[in-house]
């Protein structure tokens, strides 16, 4: 076998891999979504009303929302009056390009690189994963080679500094701290002059967790964004907010609240190896317009991957 073969092959099996984690990440809301969905199409229920109310209590019962749910059965609907579905075993199909359509419309690329440092800053409720995806996402941008510093801006709870540290001993990448109790906004500020300094391609800025509804505390995340881009004009070059799949519905007003304070550029959606409510990612893209990033599938460094709408899909349906 030549070279180029045995690099295709390796690619090949490496998209396999990638796949295989996801569908085993996604098991839980393949059993809710996937599992209802297969169960109706192959029940006793002929293409019409008692097939599409059955329908309608499977995308619901997933978080999917009632915005989502109701423009999928209205162009399922419409896809039988125009006969493109005669048969039941058609609306899988359609309906996963329905659903790919909802995800794609807020699709991007990569974040790109850029000549100075790029500043991501990194938000969310208390627990929902911040400080392990800001160390999955270090380790992925060291690995392509870059110039990685982390830094600890939660200065509020207990340890947060030094389970950073550790992320950041494991992974080789720099991790710059202050005692706790420093205002974030100061850590961040310093960090990101020396992130100048240092020649760093890419500073991720960890935050303390707070609710979406504290003032003060959205105040603060506020004050961080203006003090770094103090340092850098456009930076942060990206406020990413991260949500805990397993808690559904309620992620959705978060991100609502979280946008309208900081204007958020991206999602990662972590813990959905935990989470049947999976559903939830169509209804916050349809509502909000914010593109996910990145999907959390586990708690190890390697279990971040970077969200394609049709491989999500393939892997609940597949
Ligand atoms: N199963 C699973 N667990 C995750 C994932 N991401 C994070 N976790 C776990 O969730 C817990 C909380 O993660 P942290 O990264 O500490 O969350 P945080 O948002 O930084 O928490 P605070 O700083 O306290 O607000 C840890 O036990 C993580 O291992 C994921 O994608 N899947
Ligand atoms: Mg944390």
């Amino acid at each position: 076998m030549d070279e180029r073969q045995k690099d295709i092959n390796e690619a090949a099996n490496e998209k396999s891999r990638f796949f295989s984690r996801l569908k085993l990440g996604l098991q839980k809301t393949r059993d809710s979504l996937t599992d209802g969905i297969d169960r109706v199409v192959n029940g006793p229920a002929e293409i019409g009303p008692e097939l599409w109310e059955e329908l309608e209590e499977v995308l619901l019962v997933s978080d999917m929302g009632s915005s989502v749910m109701s423009w999928v059965m209205e162009e399922l609907k419409k896809c039988v009056r125009e006969s493109l579905i005669r048969e039941k075993k058609e609306i899988i199909k359609i309906l996963k390009e329905l659903l790919i359509r909802i995800l794609e419309e807020t699709k991007v690329d990569e974040m790109s690189s850029i000549k100075e440092p790029c500043v991501v800053l990194v938000v969310g409720v208390n627990g929902s994963g911040k400080t392990t995806t800001v160390g999955k996402l270090a380790a992925r941008h060291k690995r392509k080679g870059e110039r990685v510093m982390v830094v600890a801006g939660d200065t509020f709870r207990a340890a947060a500094t030094e389970q950073l540290q550790a992320w950041a001993d494991q992974i080789g990448v720099l991790c710059v701290s202050q005692k706790s109790g420093t205002d974030p906004s100061a850590v961040a500020y310093d960090a990101v002059q020396s992130a100048l300094v240092k020649k760093m391609d890419r500073v991720f800025v960890d935050t303390a967790g707070r609710l979406q509804t504290n003032k003060n505390l959205m105040e603060e995340l506020k004050k961080i964004k203006r003090v770094v881009g103090k340092v850098i004009g456009n930076a942060p070059h990206e406020t990413l907010l991260v949500l805990d799949a397993s808690i559904g519905q309620n992620s959705l007003s978060q991100a609502k609240l979280f946008n309208e304070a900081l204007g958020i550029d991206g999602l990662i959606m972590t813990k959905l190896d935990g989470s049947s409510k999976g559903g939830i990612l169509f209804n916050i893209i349809r509502e909000l317009k914010v593109p996910v990033r990145f999907i959390g599938i586990g708690e190890k460094v390697d279990d971040l991957q970077i969200f394609d709408p049709r491989s999500f899909v393939d892997a609940l349906f597949d």
